[in-house]
């Protein structure tokens, strides 16, 4: 017997339809109202919600179980045992923002045996795979060689030697999830002042490094991710993007600079770091999420929605101008521990879209004018006029129309999908800390 893909999706179509119905009525009123408002300001709400309705995000497939601090981890209620279940959560974020159809997976984490037969598990929820990620920052249990001191600039060149390998591995896996592009983070760094030797470890990290662009097949990209601390926490090798253009440059043109918004300093200004990678043609896209102190890695918009707007204020801006190579990748990196991460992640997914909808709404002839002419007050108040205008008839009316929920976050609680879950699922251990 087949299943027809209806039949597939975890969420009943019924209900979110009956959820629907009850807010078109509201919805059409208050989406009229904005397109008159833009209007005026000679913005055609129709052009908008194009554009909108464009825009993905892609969900990690680790961001959908409880994460953890460095202290402890409380799992919650129906968390995904495997890959599979996973690939069934991100297929209910899916079927109701309906602009995250992309997933992300991390090996080993996510190793399977057929990775042809998860493509079409992934197809059945309408879900594809995006770029796939690398873990050389923890050691595989009854592993002969350790991570603890590195992984791609281990002083040891057989323990180099085994995480070159294991990227090699994930590259062989992608091809045949249909990705292409694969994310290189590495923990390795020191703790200490002496403890590891910066130009040498970069040496070898770029040794290492050009062994695995060696082998991106012709349409893949890698994504190199930089991250100021932790683990380690006095240097890491691949630091901030200064290190990561280095890299990049170095390596050539397929190997480009990934901003993860939590990976910076807590001054530092991401939106300029943004456009510097977008002038020099090496941006490769970004880890979204949002942090009060360090890579907290909060819910996105959670804490500083302006800064993300601010972001999205240079890509549109970039894609205005055709920057050469601009073609980034969005995905959404965070880690759940008080939420539930499916509801987490839809408003997450729901968010980044919103700050791109506010972003297309600045009126950049205005904008450029105010900057030519020194007028600092009026610029600012430019962007923030776009930053300010409510868009959630536009992001709820993109949704609709793709066959999602306007209110995603009502009819997840509605159809007690977490409830059935924890029924089905076993309790999964609290043991053990680590972010993950
Ligand atoms: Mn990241």
């Amino acid at each position: 017997m087949t299943t027809s893909f209806i039949e597939t999706q975890p969420i009943a179509a019924g209900l979110i339809e009956a959820e629907n119905t009850r807010r078109a009525g509201v919805l059409e009123r208050e989406y009229d109202l904005l397109g008159e408002k833009l209007a005026r300001g000679g913005i055609d709400i129709e052009a908008v919600k194009r554009e909108v309705s464009k825009f993905t995000v892609a969900v990690p497939s680790w961001g959908v179980g409880t994460g953890g601090t460095r202290f402890a981890r409380f799992p919650g209620p129906g968390e995904p045992r495997d890959v599979h279940d996973k690939l069934q959560d991100c297929g209910v974020i899916q079927q109701l923002v309906r602009c995250t159809s992309g997933v992300s997976l991390h090996f080993p984490w996510d190793w399977v045996d057929d990775f042809a037969a998860l493509r079409d598990e992934g197809a059945q929820l309408g879900l594809h795979f995006d770029a796939v990620n690398s873990n050389t920052f923890q050691d595989r249990p009854g592993a002969a060689l350790s991570y603890k001191f590195g992984s791609l600039t281990h002083t040891d060149p057989t323990t180099r030697a085994a995480a070159i390998e294991h990227n090699l591995a994930c590259i062989e896996a992608g091809k045949q999830l249909g990705s292409q592009a694969i994310t290189v983070w590495i923990g390795d760094g020191s703790s200490f002042p002496g403890q590891q030797h910066f130009r040498r470890s970069f040496e070898r990290y770029l040794q290492s490094a050009r062994r695995i662009y060696d082998a991106l097949p012709a349409d893949w990209r890698m994504y190199i991710e930089h991250k100021l601390f932790e683990p380690a926490f006095y240097s890491t090798v691949i630091q901030d993007w200064g290190s990561s253009l280095l890299a990049a440059q170095t390596l050539g043109p397929k190997a480009l600079c990934l901003v993860d918004l939590g990976h910076h300093a807590p001054t530092v200004n991401i939106e300029l770091i943004v456009a510097r990678l977008i002038g020099c043609g090496k941006l490769a896209g970004f880890h979204f999420n949002d942090s009060k102190y360090g890579d907290d890695d909060l819910d996105s918009g959670s804490i500083q929605p302006y800064r993300l707007f601010l972001v999205f204020n240079e890509l549109v801006d970039a894609a205005r101008d055709r920057a050469a190579g601009f073609d980034p990748a969005y995905m959404l990196d965070q880690s759940h521990n008080v939420t539930d991460p499916i509801e987490s992640l839809m408003l997450s997914g729901a968010t980044v879209q919103r700050s791109y909808a506010q972003a297309l709404l600045v009126d950049r002839a205005a904008l450029d004018a105010y900057q030519d002419a020194n007028d600092a007050l009026m610029a600012t108040q430019t962007l923030k006029a776009a930053f300010e205008t409510d868009v959630s008839p536009i992001v709820q009316r993109v949704r609709l129309e793709a066959g999602g929920a306007i209110d995603p976050l009502a009819v997840y609680r509605a159809s007690g999908y977490r409830r059935r879950m924890a029924e089905i699922r076993p309790k999964s251990s609290g043991l053990g800390g680590g972010i993950v």
